[in-house]
């Protein structure tokens, strides 16, 4: 008899409807509620990109194929997923509290972003964490996974695909730009790993793929007072355009793993003006998605998580 666990598969989550994205809005703002020009600036965002984020099919997807994996490649436990994002239903809470209701005793959460930090790997486990003590639930929680090597693979070959089409003439000009979301940068006062690991990221990648010349940005900054992490992946195109004479940009934002707004919008419309205006390529490398490499990734992960409290 196999024994049961749950496997909590954390996500961001995105509006499935247009009447969606203010309470999504304000939960993302710790629930100030946006004023109207901001919330038309992300409806039109969203318009821009087809209407709807592909998120939430992805997440899915991706939940999916990550809970055959992990059954397939083991015969000691029987893993059933749920669902838990953190701005919109079901939340955390809920994916948890379903568990309960199904009788899981114990269960291993990950989430779908390769880089810890305290605004966001921290603050999803911590939420898992509450609410699975109050059913009573013994879970443990991934807390990273952006060294793995076959997640530094799968962004290498998607470059180097990219690096082996160009011209030997655009490949001796060309940058690559390894990004992750922004975040407040007070998060640096108190030691967040976040920024060491996605430059760690950066230097995994371009060694594996053979790349010289790359940078690491930040990009998708919000929209407060304080000051964020730099270089802003547009500025950062402007200056090494300007100062490094590059003439070909290849994006990579490896701190996301699925085609969503961020990516589509923020990398594929934004930094594409730029390069436009700049009259240089623009590139970037599928996302992770459910490659079966990446899922194979993530299940290897979670599996050693369960063996290493076993
Ligand atoms: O709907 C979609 O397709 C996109 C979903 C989405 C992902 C995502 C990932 C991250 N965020 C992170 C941090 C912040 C911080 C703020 C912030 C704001 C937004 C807004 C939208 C949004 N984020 Fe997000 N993020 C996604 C969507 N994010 C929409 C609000 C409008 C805007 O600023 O563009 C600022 C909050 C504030 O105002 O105080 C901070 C981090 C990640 C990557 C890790 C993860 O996936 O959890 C970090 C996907």
């Amino acid at each position: 008899e196999k024994k049961r666990l749950g496997l909590l598969v954390m996500a961001y989550g995105t509006p499935t409807k247009e009447e969606d994205i203010e309470p999504y809005y304000t939960h993302i703002r710790h629930g100030r509620k946006p004023a109207p020009e901001e919330l038309q600036d992300l409806k039109d965002r969203y318009k821009a990109i087809g209407g709807v984020s592909p998120l939430a099919k992805i997440t899915e997807e991706q939940t999916k194929a990550l809970e055959a994996k992990v059954n397939e490649l083991q015969d000691e436990y029987e893993f059933k997923a749920y669902i838990g994002l953190k701005h919109i239903s079901p939340f955390i809470e809920d994916a948890v509290q379903q568990m309960a209701e199904d009788g899981i005793k114990e269960a291993v959460s990950i989430v779908l972003a390769p880089h810890y930090s305290t605004f966001s790997i921290k603050s999803y486990n911590e939420r898992a964490r509450k609410e699975a003590e109050k059913h009573g639930i013994q879970i443990t929680s991934v807390e990273s996974w952006y060294k793995e090597p076959g997640f530094i693979q799968f962004w290498a070959e998607g470059i180097r695909k990219i690096y082996d089409a160009m011209s030997e003439e655009e490949r001796s000009k060309a940058v690559l730009i390894v990004s992750a979301h922004s975040l407040p940068e007070k998060i640096l006062q108190h030691g967040d790993p976040y920024a060491d690991q996605l430059q760690e990221t950066a230097d995994l990648i371009a060694e594996k793929a053979g790349i010289v010349n790359y940078e690491v940005g930040w990009q998708s900054e919000g929209n407060t007072p304080d000051p964020w992490l730099g270089p802003d992946v547009q500025d950062l195109t402007r200056d090494l355009y300007k100062e490094k004479g590059y003439r070909s940009f290849v994006y990579a934002p490896v701190g996301f793993v699925a085609d969503h707004l961020e990516v589509l919008y923020d990398n594929d419309y934004e930094c594409k003006v730029v390069c436009d205006e700049l009259g240089v390529p623009y590139h970037r490398p599928e996302m992770p998605n459910t490659n079966p490499q990446f899922i194979q990734t993530l299940a290897e992960v979670v599996l050693r998580k369960v063996k290493s409290e076993a």
